[in-house]
């Protein structure tokens, strides 16, 4: 199966295949394996000030899988797309210029469901002055107009976003040699 119809279709519909071509088993950390996708995106601040390496790390770390990654020079459509719930917020036009005025590393990370919502909380809250410390806005940040990373924030999302930012090219479909230590099968 080759990666770029991989995704354009549902991960439901990915973890049927992925399952049915190798011998996956489910797993007790959720009720299907690889179930969600969340579209993360270091912004232009976060590539400048050399964080990609720590926030990459952060996730590999954690066990979630790493499926697509480019760095990307943003066009302002593809930003205005993005944001397009926010486009009558009065920071919109400041928001769209940040995040186009230099590149951004997009990123598709995989895992158990769940992900999503533990990807956020790795990230921490919009406001980095309100972000826990050990978050990555917590740890990096001081103001929420330069909050070094997006991620998405619900499945439909990761999905919506993986398709704009990735257009169904570059995810790449492969196993972890760690996988077995990382995810309990049974
Ligand atoms: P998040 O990035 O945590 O998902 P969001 O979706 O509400 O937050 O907003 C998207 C981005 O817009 C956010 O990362 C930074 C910017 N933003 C949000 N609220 C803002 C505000 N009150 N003033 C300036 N920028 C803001
Ligand atoms: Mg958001």
């Amino acid at each position: 199966m080759i990666a770029s119809s991989l995704a354009m279709r549902p991960v439901r519909a990915r973890t049927a295949s992925l399952k049915s071509t190798t011998t996956r088993q489910r797993t007790n950390c959720a009720s299907a394996a690889r179930a969600e996708i969340s579209y993360v995106m270091i912004k232009p601040d976060g590539v400048q000030r050399g964080l990609v390496g720590e926030i990459i790390t952060r996730f590999e770390q954690k066990g979630f899988q790493l499926k697509a990654m480019k760095l990307y020079q943003t066009p302002e459509e593809v930003a205005k797309e993005h944001y397009k719930d926010l486009a009558s917020k009065p920071f919109f036009p400041d928001l769209v210029n940040y995040i186009v005025s230099g590149p951004v590393v997009s990123m598709v990370w995989e895992g158990e469901e769940g992900i999503v919502k533990s990807i956020r909380k790795i990230v921490g809250a919009t406001n980095p002055l309100e972000s826990e410390p050990g978050t990555i806005r917590g740890d990096f940040a001081v103001c929420v107009g330069r909050n070094v990373i997006h991620a998405s924030d619900s499945p439909e999302n990761g999905e919506r976003e993986t398709a704009l930012w990735f257009g169904g090219e570059g995810i790449v479909d492969w196993t972890s040699c760690s996988e077995d230590w990382v995810i309990e099968r049974r």
